[in-house]
C-alpha cells in the first residue's frame, strides 16, 4: 500500500459552493473531494477540512509521523495569520503544494502575503476549485520526481 497524499482545507472551505459564487464558484467541498478521489487514481487520499488551527497543525503533525507521501493544502485564512501552521509545515519532509481557489495575488493587499508559500514546494491559485484536480496531478508528477 502506498503512502498517502493529505489533501488539507482550512476554515470556513466547507461553505464552498454556498456563499461567495463570484470568488470562490458553485463547486461545493464534496464535489472537490469527488473531483481529487478520481484525479487521484489508485493513490490513497486523506481529504479533510477543519475550521481549527489545532486541527490543522495536528493533522499536518499525523502526515509526518505517518509519513504521508506529500501535502496539498489550502490553508485558507490560515495562509497569512498561522506562523504555527508555517512551523508544522516547515517540519514535512516531503512536497508541499499550498493551493488556492482564487488568484490571492489579484486580491486586496491583505491576500497577497502567505506565510506558507516560503515553506512549500509549489503554489497554484487562480484556476478555481476545478484547479484541485490539477494539483494533485502536480503532486504525483513532484512525487515520481523525488
Ligand atoms: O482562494 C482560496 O482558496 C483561499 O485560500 C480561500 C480563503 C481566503 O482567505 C484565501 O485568501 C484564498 C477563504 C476561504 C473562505 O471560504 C469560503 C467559501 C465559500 C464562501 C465563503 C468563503
Amino acid at each position: 500500500m502506498s503512502k498517502p497524499i493529505y489533501v488539507l482545507n482550512g476554515p470556513n472551505l466547507n461553505r464552498l459552493g454556498k456563499r461567495e459564487p463570484e470568488i470562490y464558484g458553485r463547486t461545493t467541498l464534496a464535489e472537490v473531494e469527488a473531483m481529487c478521489r478520481e484525479a487521484a487514481g489508485d493513490l490513497p487520499l486523506e481529504f479533510r477540512q477543519t475550521n481549527s488551527e489545532e486541527t490543522l497543525i495536528a493533522w499536518i503533525h499525523e502526515a509526518i509521523d505517518r509519513p504521508a507521501a506529500g501535502i496539498l493544502i489550502n490553508p485558507a485564512a490560515f495562509t497569512f495569520t498561522s506562523m504555527a501552521v508555517m512551523d508544522a509545515l516547515k517540519m514535512f519532509p516531503g512536497p508541499i503544494v499550498e493551493f488556492h481557489i482564487s488568484n490571492i495575488h489579484k486580491r486586496e493587499p491583505i491576500y497577497h502575503r502567505s506565510l506558507v508559500s516560503p515553506v512549500a514546494t509549489a503554489v497554484i491559485a487562480g484556476l478555481g476549485a476545478g484547479g484541485y484536480p490539477v494539483a494533485l496531478d502536480a503532486m504525483r508528477r513532484l512525487l515520481i520526481a523525488a
